[in-house]
């Protein structure tokens, strides 16, 4: 069997080199922000005049990415600059521990099978999406698809994101995207402890707060 491993190394060797380096690719965002939606805008535009939301880049403190094939959002880039741009929560009439909307230095990650940077028109894919700020010695995070507690079972449905663009090329590469969910999401917090380490999770509550954001290349 020892004789297996080099064929295996090789081609592994072979497989990256024709995939080429990851890059990240920098995007642009924005909130559908319709009526009893849940995850909103700051309702701001980019400061570099474009119509989106955010902007990767030039807005400094709005950050939108794609990593190794998944989306990555902050609205802040740069700690030691001054919070210019926030994400924005809606409980509408849901007795929740913020007032709405409350709007916060919000950082989304998304994680799930299959790459983002790989879909075509009309892909669709799972994803477990986390929204985390930190609020009073607390993070807080609001889930679509994660697992709260921390038990290897996911507490709701995850969100879901669509290729949407370009529909006259079904073999193109992906250059927009949507994402939302009509669902739960579960708001959790973990007390912030020294050394970057967490408190065990506790529950908020169970919130509605759909959502829908379209980002692009
Ligand atoms: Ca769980």
């Amino acid at each position: 069997m020892t004789f297996t491993k080099p064929a295996v190394l090789v081609l592994s060797v072979v497989l990256i080199a024709a995939a080429g380096p990851v890059r990240d690719v920098p995007l642009s965002a924005t909130y559908r922000d319709g009526v009893g939606d849940g995850v909103r805008s700051d309702g701001l535009t980019s400061f570099t005049g474009s119509t989106a939301h955010y902007v990767n880049g030039p807005d400094d403190n709005a950050l939108v990415v794609l990593t190794n094939g998944h989306y990555r959002f902050s609205t802040r880039l740069d700690e030691r600059k001054p919070l210019r741009r926030r994400l924005c929560f809606d409980f509408g009439t849901q007795a929740a521990p913020f007032a709405s909307p409350y709007c916060a230095d919000v950082l989304i990650g998304m994680h799930g099978d299959g790459l983002v940077g790989e879909m075509q028109a009309g892909d669709v894919l799972d994803r477990r999406v986390k929204h985390s700020w930190t609020y009073n010695g607390y993070e807080y995070r609001l889930g679509f698809g994660v697992d709260w507690d921390q038990n290897n079972t996911d507490d709701t449905l995850p969100a879901a994101i669509t290729c949407v663009e370009p529909i006259d090329n079904a073999t193109a590469p992906c250059t927009v995207w949507e994402m939302s969910s009509a669902g739960v999401a579960s708001l959790a917090r973990v007390k912030i402890l020294s050394k970057g380490k967490f408190g065990a999770p506790e529950l908020v509550g169970y919130y509605d707060m759909p959502f829908q954001v379209r980002f692009w290349r």
